[in-house]
């Protein structure tokens, strides 16, 4: 099953290593063959090339779409060498085989990366050689196909093994089926827009190294990417210090990164997650001042908690982090003096992300169910300034409205039901994930009080709060609770068949609430 390579067809795109393979090739009296610009680096470097028109006996035409798509190269590669009728066709037609195919296609994937437009795009189709790929895959039992410089020292020597030809065949099958996964995503989003096509052409790859566990450590667990799009978030950061991420980590920290991503264009911000959910998020005039609010909302959950900030880390907001113990803090970036504080702290993880993503970004969401996959776009809705109705008597406070909008953006991120206190600019209470919104409510206004008793504060900070609901009140239970707990203004989706009960409710209380029109259920 190790088989001498007598001829072999170099056509790569990514020319790096080709000259080294095939000098040492060459040196093993292997006979090469070329496409036009392999086969000119090739004679530039010395090396005794056959161009592949010589082999067909046509010109390379209709600028290289036309190459080596032909029965003496595909002859060559797909022929059973011990079969006789094969042998017979091989004599007939003047066919010789071939043993060995190097091939890198056409940087598709790279030129949509780019920008580029959308000929060019189309021109970086490869066809010719996922052709050859395909083909060399398949009679694998005969030839060996290289897709990737890495593997060029599994067949410099000149021979090929049956299980590395095994396991080339298999990379091989894997790079077309997601080179043309690219190429029908790009199809699909890029050219019409974000639709849903009857099928969702993506292939995961995993981009990371198996994790320790799953969400529990008797489950497994890894990171995929779809192969062919550029990496983004949690996935692409660079991790500067401390262990690896497990699986909660990455929920979490990506949580914590959509939400401060929010906040990207704003003033400085800090965000707190516990279990996917915000425990606390502040803004303030420095980010040690938003951490610092972030964590008064809520210093029993903040412990081992996932914190992300807005900006770059400074040497006084990680001085600050450190005074309890953190298991991942997410950054655009990092100063010097940040990240040597952070040095000492062995298990503390600091990932450093780049220019935050952007919130109103499109894309996809999924979530597996038994059998399938629930696909639906990200929640992107963001809300201005003119979408909002004041439908009480009263009108809002400019600072009520102010912390009607944070309070608003935090419970977007709040698993539903979600009601979110707000003053200052900084969450006092969040109530997460709840069967019903009273109960949130309740729960929010009961962590405040608690927060307020453990700091020895003389009240808690719902007082003169706004309060936010993911989506409407369906009674005024919900509402009367956050004018129990202090709030004095409110912001809600609106559109509850009992909108007037509500209203009524708060205008009773003299509260200035606020319709958004948009609701941000997540759960
Ligand atoms: O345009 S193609 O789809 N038609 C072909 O017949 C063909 N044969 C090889 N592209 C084709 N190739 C690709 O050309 C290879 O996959 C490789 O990426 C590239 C190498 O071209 P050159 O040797 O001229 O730089």
């Amino acid at each position: 099953t190790t088989l001498p390579i007598r001829r072999a067809l170099l056509s790569v795109s990514d020319k790096s290593g080709i000259v080294e393979l095939a000098t040492a090739l060459a040196a093993n009296g292997v006979d090469l063959i070329s496409t036009g610009g392999t086969a000119k680096t090739l004679r530039d470097a010395g090396l005794p090339v056959r161009d592949i028109s010589d082999v067909t006996g046509f010109p390379e035409m209709m600028d290289g779409r036309v190459k080596t798509l032909h029965p003496k190269v595909h002859g060559g590669l797909l022929a059973v060498r011990d079969d006789a009728a094969h042998a017979a066709s091989m004599e007939e037609h003047g066919i010789g085989a071939i043993d060995l195919v190097v091939v890198n296609l056409y940087p598709f994937q790279q030129t949509v990366a780019k920008g580029a437009g959308r000929d060019e795009v189309v021109e970086n189709i490869d066809i010719g050689g996922p052709s050859m790929v395909r083909s060399a895959a398949k009679n694998h039992a005969y030839v060996a196909i290289v897709t990737d410089p890495a593997d060029y020292p599994l067949v410099i020597s000149g021979e090929t093994t049956l299980a590395d030809r095994k396991r080339l065949a298999a990379k091989a099958f894997a790079l077309t089926a997601e080179y043309d996964a690219a190429i029908a995503s790009w199809f699909a989003f890029a050219d019409q827009g974000l639709t849903f096509p009857d099928t969702l052409p993506f292939v995961l790859k995993r981009a990371g190294p198996e994790l320790r566990y799953g969400e529990n450590p008797h489950q497994h667990a890894a990171f995929y990417a779809a192969a062919g799009t550029q990496a983004r978030g949690i996935g692409q950061a660079r991790q500067v210090q401390g262990k690896a991420l497990s699986y909660n980590n990455y929920n979490d920290a990506d949580a914590a990164l959509e939400l401060v991503s929010e906040f990207r264009d704003g003033d400085p911000a800090c965000v707190i997650v516990k279990h996917a959910n915000p425990c606390g998020v502040a803004t303030g005039a420095t980010l040690t001042e938003a951490y610092r609010a972030a964590f008064a909302c809520d210093t029993v959950s903040a412990f081992g908690g996932i914190i992300a900030v807005n900006r770059p880390l400074d040497r006084a907001t990680a001085e600050a982090i450190t005074g309890i113990f953190t298991e991942v803090v997410v950054a655009p970036d990092a100063d010097e003096e940040a990240i040597a504080l952070f040095a000492a702290k062995k298990n503390l993880r600091l990932l450093l992300t780049g220019e935050l993503p952007d919130p109103a970004r499109a894309g996809l969401t999924a979530k597996t169910i038994a059998g399938g996959w629930l696909v639906q776009s990200r929640d992107a809705g963001r809300i201005g300034l003119s979408d909002l109705k004041v439908v009480t008597q009263r009108q809002p406070t400019e600072q009520e409205l102010a912390d009607c909008l944070f309070a608003w953006t935090v419970a977007k991120h709040v698993k539903s039901n979600a009601i979110v206190y707000a003053k200052d600019g900084a969450t006092a209470g969040v109530g997460a994930g709840q069967m019903n919104r009273l109960e949130s409510a309740r729960i929010a206004a009961w962590k405040a009080k608690d927060a307020a008793d453990k700091a020895g504060w003389d009240a808690p900070r719902t007082i003169g709060s706004a309060v936010a609901s993911d989506a409407f009140f369906p009674f005024a239970d919900g509402l009367l609770a956050a004018v129990e707990a202090g709030a004095t203004a409110v912001i809600q989706p609106g559109g509850s068949i009992r909108d007037a009960d509500v209203i009524a409710a708060a205008d009773e209380a003299g509260l200035a609430m606020i319709f958004t029109g948009m609701r941000h259920f997540r759960h």
